[in-house]
């Protein structure tokens, strides 16, 4: 049996090998791709497998990565996220060649192999996820908005059952990537390796100084000495509110622990509301880079 067979689900029993072919595909389709941004797509693949989780409401169950409503209109048409079309699209020819991954699947998969190819530590990664229909979209203003504060971060995250060491983890993310004025007006990026995994984000915020950018977008800090790294004002509440900002201190030290919490809490966060069979065992896919 080979990943490449055609096959629709139902009789195609695909095994870790299988995965990790599908793993071997994006790496390769990263690694050729390098012409967009700051040279990868993978921090929009890891928001994509972000978005496609972090709409889970544990009170209901609803929204999570199991379903990939983000492919219809109303979902992926609200505004948190724009420009994720781009990494749909770029993942588009993997799915074409593996009929048998559910797009829920291959979106996490794609998180997955986006962090390990960009230096990050292992995720373990379970299947099982199936898609839905555009029923089982979510309402928009699930995700977090950027403008706000301490109070509105704990109630986003809390909703999907994290806590505060948890959305601090989380946050690291941002050591990839940018903003894009055009996606969701704001502008440029968090460090100065936005394409590598690392505890730069926690160090940048502790230790630069930050100071409102001046401009006619909306309110964004920009870093005092070179002014070309930013913050948002949601990132600036890691460091304003006490229980958040000491975890901020403890990863801003130690990338070990920032890697072990990271892929614990980013496990968490992909697996959010999915029924897995009792038999799932996580697996351990190899990056190409090593
Ligand atoms: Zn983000 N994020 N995010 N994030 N994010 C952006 C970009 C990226 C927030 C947010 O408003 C924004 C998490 C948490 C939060 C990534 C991963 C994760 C952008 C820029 C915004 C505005 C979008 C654009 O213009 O393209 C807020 C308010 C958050 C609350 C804490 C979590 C959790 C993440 C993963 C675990 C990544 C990788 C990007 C970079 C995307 C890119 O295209 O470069």
């Amino acid at each position: 049996l080979s990943g490449s067979s055609g096959e629709t689900s139902g009789f195609f029993q695909p095994k870790q090998d299988d995965y990790q072919k599908v793993y071997n595909q994006i790496a390769a389709r990263l690694e050729e791709k390098d012409d967009y941004d700051d040279g990868s797509y993978g921090p929009v693949l890891v928001r994509l497998a972000w978005h496609a989780s972090g709409t889970y409401d544990k009170e209901t169950g609803t929204g999570g990565s199991n379903g990939a409503t983000m492919r219809f209109a109303p979902e992926g048409d609200h505004g948190a996220n724009a420009g994720l079309a781009a990494a749909r699209d770029f993942l588009e020819p993997v799915k074409q060649a593996n009929p048998w991954i559910s797009y829920s699947d291959l979106w996490i998969l794609a998180g997955v192999v986006a962090i390990q190819e960009m230096l990050g530590p292992q995720i373990p990664y379970r299947p099982g996820r199936k898609d839905k229909d555009i029923a089982a979209c979510t309402p928009d203003g699930r995700l977090p908005d950027a403008t706000q504060g301490n109070k509105h971060l704990r109630d986003i995250f809390y909703r999907m059952g994290f806590n505060d060491q948890e959305i601090v983890a989380l946050s690291g993310a941002h050591a990839l990537g940018r903003c894009h004025t055009d996606r969701s007006g704001f502008t440029g990026p968090w460090t100065f390796s936005p394409t590598v995994v690392t505890n730069e984000y926690y160090k940048l915020l502790l230790n630069e100084k930050w100071q409102w950018k001046n401009w006619k977008g909306p309110k964004q800090l920009e870093d005092k000495t070179t002014k070309t790294l930013m913050m948002l004002p949601t990132d600036m509440a890691l460091v304003s509110d006490k229980s958040f900002k000491q975890w901020v201190e403890k990863y801003a030290k130690d990338n070990d622990l920032f890697f072990k919490d990271f892929s614990a809490v980013i496990t968490k966060l992909f697996e959010l509301g999915v029924p897995f069979a009792e038999n799932a065992t996580p697996m351990t896919l190899k990056p190409t880079t090593a």
